[in-house]
C-alpha cells in the first residue's frame, strides 16, 4: 500500500494494486460538501495522469458511504465545483471507477455511484433517492442516469417515493453490480483491476429501455393523486419520463428545476421537518443518562390500542406479555395481534419465519402476577382515572421497583396516576396514536416526579419501536390534543361565524391535509366528544363561548358515517352536503343574533392556522413543549397536518 495523499480535508487516497482507493471521510453521514467535492475532483485528476493508477475506488469511512447533499449547504451560494461537475468527472474519466458501497447512498451519495462504471455494496448498504422527501428532484443526474440504468417504471417508482432499498434488492433492480461476500475494498478493487484497459460502461451513454406509455401514464397519475399538489413529485415524474432524451438536455432541465425547487418555500418546509425530527430527541436533562434495559414489555388491555402496541413491540424485537381482566377477554387479545401479524404477512411486510418468532414471543393471561417478569408495563385501559390507578396499584405488587410504568391515557392527569402508586418517579406518560402499529408519533410524557432515566427508558423504547418521540409535559390533551382542541373550536366559530362545514374542509383539503376535519369527525364517530362535553359541561366556563351545533347533531342520531348522518349525510355511503345540517348551524346562529358572513378559502386557513400557532405558543409559553419545532412534528405525525407546509408553527412564522 503506498503512503495516503490527502486531497482535501475529508477526502484522501492510498493506493493498492495499482488502484486509487478514494475515501470520503466527512462525519456525521459523509455529506458532498464543497470540501468533499473539491477533494474528490482532485482525486479524480491525480488518477487520470498517475501513470501508476489503472483505476480507482470511491468508498466512505464510517457506516456511510455518502448520504446525500448537504442539507445545511442549502439556501447559501453555490461554491464550486458543483456536485454535477464532479460527477461529471467521474463518469468521463479514462480509467475504470468503482463505487464500493460501505452503507447508505442516498441522494447525491447515489448519483456518485450511479456515474461510477460499476457498483459493488456491502450486504448492509442501502441505496434510495429521497429529494422528494425534501420537496426537491435529484439534482446531480438522479432523474437521468437511474431510468437509463433501470428503465422509467422503477426508476420513477424509486425516484417519486424517495424509498431507499437494501444491497440484495438494489441488485435485483440492477442498481448495483454486485454484493460482495467478502472484504468490500478488496472486491471493489478487483473489479478495478479486471475493468482497466477495456471499454467502460457509461451509465449517461445507455440508452432508455423502451416501454409501454400507457403504463407509464398509469403510474404517473397515480404518483400525482397521492402528491396532493406537492410540485417535487409532479417534477420528478416530468423528469424521469421525459430522460429518453440527450443526457446533457435532460441534465441541464434537472438542475434547473432542482435549483427552482430548492428555494421553494416547499422544501424549507420538508428541510425544516428533516431537521425537526433530528432534534426532537435531543431533550434538556438526558444528556448522558441511559436508559433501564427493557426486553420485556406487558401491555394492559389487549383491546384496539393495546394490540397495536403489542404488534408494534413484538416488530420490534420484544417479549410481550398481555393482561386483560379474563381469560376470555386475554384470548380475544391474543386472537387481535395475532390477526394483525398476519395481516403483515399477507401483505408481504412480515415472512413466515418473522411470524412464527413474533407469535413465540407473545403470551396473555388474566393475572397480574404474570407481568413480574416486565420491564416495562405499558397500561391502554379504560380512560378512567380510578381504573388506572386501581390497575398500577396492583402493578406495584407484582412488578420489580425498578420496572417502569406507562400509561397511555388521552386525557387524564398522568401525575395523578403516578401519584397514587408507591414509586412515582418511575412512571412516565406513553401516548400512542391509533392504530399503534402504523402511526409514527408517540408523545413521551414527562410527568412531575419522571425519573431522567425513566424518561431516556421511553424515548429508547421508541426509538425501538421506530416511532418519532416527543416529549411533552403535562396537560390535558398533551400537545396534540391541545392544539387539537384549539383548531376544532376554531373550526365551530367559523360554522357560527358563516362558514360551512364543507367550506370548511374543502379549504382544509387544499392546504394538504388529507381529510377536512368534519369528515374526520364523521369516519371517526361523534358520539365520544359528545360524552366528554357532557362530562364536562359542570366544569365548563360559563363565559367562555360554546359552540352547540354538535351538540344538536348528536341528539338528533347524526353520529357520523357509521349512523349514515352526522356533519354529511351519506346516502348510498357517499358523502354529501346535508341541508339539514345547515338549517340546524343557521338555527345556531340565529339563536345568538349573529349575523353570518361569506369566508373565503384564505380566510378560514388564517384563523385555522392562527388558532393552532397560538395554542402552539401558549404549549411553549408554559414549557409543555421544549420547541416549536416537536409541535410541528406531533401535528405532521399524529393529526395530518401536510409535511410540506412544515407544521402550525413554521407555517406562521
Ligand atoms: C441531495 O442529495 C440532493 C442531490 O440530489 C443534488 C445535489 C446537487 N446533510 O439521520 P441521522 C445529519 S439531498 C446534512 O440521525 P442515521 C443529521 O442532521 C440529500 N446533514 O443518522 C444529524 O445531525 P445531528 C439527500 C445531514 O445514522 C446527523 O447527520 N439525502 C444529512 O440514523 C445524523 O443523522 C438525504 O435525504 C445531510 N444530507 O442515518 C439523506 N443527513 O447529529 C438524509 C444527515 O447534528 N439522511 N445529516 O442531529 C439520512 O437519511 C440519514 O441521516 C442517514 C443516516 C441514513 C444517512
Amino acid at each position: 500500500m503506498s503512503k495516503t495523499i490527502e486531497f482535501s480535508a475529508t477526502v484522501s487516497a492510498t493506493t493498492r494494486n495499482g488502484v486509487l482507493v478514494v475515501t470520503i471521510d466527512n462525519p456525521p453521514v459523509n455529506a458532498t460538501s464543497v470540501d468533499v467535492r473539491s477533494g474528490l475532483e482532485k482525486a479524480l485528476a491525480h488518477a487520470e495522469t498517475a501513470p501508476d493508477v489503472t483505476g480507482v475506488v470511491v468508498t466512505g469511512a464510517g457506516k456511510t458511504f455518502i448520504g446525500g447533499a448537504d442539507i445545511k449547504e442549502f439556501g447559501k451560494p453555490a461554491t464550486e465545483p458543483t456536485l454535477p461537475a464532479v460527477i461529471e468527472k467521474i463518469e468521463g474519466l479514462s480509467k475504470p471507477v468503482v463505487a464500493a458501497l460501505n452503507g447508505a447512498a442516498l441522494g447525491g451519495g447515489l448519483e456518485v455511484a450511479l456515474a461510477c462504471h460499476y457498483r459493488v455494496a456491502s450486504p448492509a448498504a442501502q441505496v434510495g433517492l429521497p429529494e422528494v422527501k425534501l420537496g426537491i428532484v435529484p439534482g446531480a443526474g438522479g432523474t437521468q442516469r437511474l431510468p437509463r440504468l433501470i428503465g422509467i417504471p422503477a426508476a420513477l417508482d424509486l425516484i417519486t417515493s424517495g424509498r431507499s432499498v437494501k444491497a440484495e434488492e438494489a441488485l435485483t433492480f440492477r442498481i448495483i453490480d454486485d454484493v460482495a461476500a467478502g472484504d468490500l475494498v478488496e472486491t471493489a478493487i478487483s473489479a478495478a483491476s479486471a475493468l482497466a484497459g477495456k471499454p467502460l460502461r457509461r451509465t449517461g451513454d445507455l440508452t432508455v429501455a423502451a416501454v409501454d406509455p400507457a403504463e407509464v401514464e398509469k403510474a404517473s397519475v397515480k404518483i400525482l393523486a397521492k402528491a396532493r399538489g406537492q410540485k417535487a413529485p409532479a417534477e420528478a415524474v416530468r423528469l424521469v419520463t421525459s430522460s429518453n432524451r440527450p443526457l446533457a438536455e435532460g441534465l441541464a432541465d434537472e438542475r434547473a428545476t432542482f435549483l427552482a425547487l430548492r428555494d421553494s418555500r416547499e422544501a424549507a418546509a420538508l428541510r425544516h421537518v428533516f431537521f425537526a425530527e433530528r432534534e426532537s430527541s435531543k431533550v434538556e436533562g438526558l444528556e448522558g443518562v441511559e436508559p433501564r434495559p427493557v426486553k420485556t414489555i406487558g401491555i394492559c388491555g389487549l383491546g384496539l390500542m393495546g394490540s397495536g402496541i403489542a404488534v408494534a413491540a413484538l416488530g420490534a424485537g420484544y417479549s410481550v406479555i398481555g393482561l386483560d381482566q379474563t381469560v376470555e377477554a386475554a384470548e380475544k387479545g391474543r386472537e387481535r395481534i395475532i390477526g394483525l401479524l398476519e395481516r403483515n404477512v399477507a401483505s408481504g411486510r412480515l415472512d413466515q419465519a418473522g411470524f412464527e418468532a413474533q407469535k413465540a414471543r407473545l403470551s396473555v393471561t388474566a393475572e397480574d402476577v404474570d407481568l413480574a417478569p416486565c420491564d416495562l408495563v405499558v397500561e391502554a385501559v379504560f380512560d378512567d382515572l380510578a381504573v388506572k390507578t386501581d390497575l398500577f396499584q396492583r402493578l406495584d405488587k407484582v412488578i420489580r421497583p425498578d420496572a417502569v410504568l406507562a400509561t397511555n391515557t388521552s386525557y387524564l392527569n398522568p401525575d395523578e396516576i403516578a401519584a397514587a402508586t408507591a414509586h412515582p418517579e418511575r412512571v412516565l406518560g406513553l401516548h400512542f396514536f391509533s392504530p399503534a402499529h402504523v402511526m409514527r408519533l408517540l408523545e413521551v410524557v414527562r410527568c412531575a416526579k419522571t425519573a431522567p432515566d425513566v424518561l431516556a427508558t421511553g424515548l429508547a423504547v421508541a426509538k425501538k419501536l421506530r416511532k418519532l418521540p416527543v416529549v411533552t409535559g403535562v396537560t390535558e390533551g398533551f400537545i396534540g390534543n391541545r392544539i387539537f382542541s384549539a383548531y376544532r373550536r376554531e373550526a365551530e366559530f367559523l360554522l357560527e361565524d358563516g362558514a360551512l362545514p364543507h367550506e370548511i374542509d374543502a379549504a382544509l383539503e387544499d392546504y394538504g391535509f388529507p381529510m377536512g376535519l368534519f369528515a374526520v369527525y364523521d369516519m371517526a364517530g361523534l358520539e365520544i366528544a359528545w360524552a366528554r362535553r357532557k362530562r364536562q359541561a359542570a366544569t365548563r366556563n360559563p363565559s367562555a363561548r360554546y359552540v352547540e351545533i354538535a351538540d344538536t347533531l348528536c341528539e338528533a342520531g347524526r353520529l357520523g358515517q357509521k349512523a349514515g348522518r352526522g356533519w354529511y349525510a351519506y346516502p348510498d355511503g357517499k358523502r354529501t352536503i346535508d341541508p339539514e345540517v345547515t338549517t340546524i348551524i343557521e338555527a345556531a346562529r340565529a339563536k345568538k343574533c349573529i349575523v353570518p358572513r361569506a369566508f373565503s378559502k384564505g380566510e378560514i386557513l388564517e384563523r385555522m392556522l392562527g388558532a393552532m400557532a397560538l395554542e402552539g405558543e401558549a404549549l411553549l409559553a408554559e414549557r409543555i413543549a421544549a420547541r416549536s419545532s416537536d409541535i410541528d412534528l406531533v401535528m405532521i405525525n399524529g393529526y395530518g397536518f401536510p409535511a410540506h407546509k412544515g407544521g402550525p408553527m413554521f407555517a406562521k412564522a
